[in-house]
């Protein structure tokens, strides 16, 4: 077992900017608070924010993320430099990397659910709160992985069950080298998005997708509404075709998968 301390996540990492400095914490409130101060005052690119418990873990819209010890809660801090229309894409690049990490690492077919979740066999393992400054300056990327969490730890009633790598595999994983698996998965997706661009990201993303091409329900701030979830687009949004034909854009919701219209 490689340990989970930052040295052994640090020691041969082989990244060249994800990573490059790395702050553990025992306990924080949230990697994304300590994530975000840090972005604002210059700290350089590639900065990894590790806690090993979160004390008030968010997910999007201000939702709550349990983030108990045995899981590997996160946030890096990133400087695309990319059109701000184009900034949502590093959430994409992030969950796709995730995603592999995990699939490398465990085994376990994970897939990505728009906009950022992880999901494995529908059930959701690993988030992603990507938060960005003014003008997409810096991105904080947070990444929340149920690696080693007891079924009784994680919260019921979710819109996609929660449910941990432990639990899915029937013994722990190794954190430390999923750690080192997810940062250099990042590197690689981060690179891919700065040198060949979106285009490249989202084709992976769709490779990994597990609802396009199915019936779905989206919640949105304005309403709900249902259709076949049939791709997304440039700028990351859903696109959903509807009963009539009409083609929708999402740009902010919820989407769960239904069997039937
Ligand atoms: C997310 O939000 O999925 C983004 C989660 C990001 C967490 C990371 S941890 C490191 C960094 N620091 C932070 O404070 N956050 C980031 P969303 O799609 O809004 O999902 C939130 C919903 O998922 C909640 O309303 C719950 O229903 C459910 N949930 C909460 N904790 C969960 C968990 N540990 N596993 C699975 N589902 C969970």
């Amino acid at each position: 077992m490689e340990e989970y301390t930052r040295e052994g996540v640090a020691e041969n990492l082989g990244t060249r900017v994800i990573g490059r400095y790395i702050r553990w914490h025992d306990t924080l409130s949230s990697t994304n608070d300590l994530a975000t101060s840090l972005a604002e005052i210059q700290v350089p690119e590639g900065t990894v924010i590790v806690a090993e418990e979160q004390t008030a873990g968010r997910g999007r819209m201000g939702r709550p993320w349990v983030s108990p010890r045995g899981g590997i809660w996160l946030s890096v801090i990133l400087r695309p430099h990319l059109p701000l229309a184009q900034v949502p894409i590093v959430g994409f690049a992030a969950s796709t990397a995730v995603a592999r990490a995990i699939r490398v690492t465990t085994g376990l077919l994970a897939r990505v659910k728009w906009p950022n979740d992880v999901l494995i066999n529908g059930r959701k393992v690993a988030g992603i709160l990507a938060e960005a400054g003014p003008d997409g300056e810096w991105v904080v990327v947070g990444i929340g992985i149920n690696a080693n969490i007891a079924p009784d730890d994680l919260p019921k009633g979710a819109a996609h069950a929660a449910a941990s790598l432990e639990e899915l595999l029937g013994h722990p994983v190794d954190r430390g080298v999923l750690t080192k698996t997810l940062l250099r998965e990042l590197e690689r997706s981060y690179e891919e998005l700065s040198t060949v661009g979106p285009m490249a990201t989202l084709r992976r993303w769709r490779e990994m997708a597990d609802t396009l091409g199915r019936v779905v329900r989206v919640e949105m701030p304005e309403g709900a509404l249902e259709g076949i979830a049939c791709d997304i687009d440039d700028s990351g949004a859903l696109v959903v075709r509807l009963r009539n034909g009409t083609l929708q854009r999402v740009i902010a919701g919820e989407i769960a998968v239904r069997e039937v219209w």
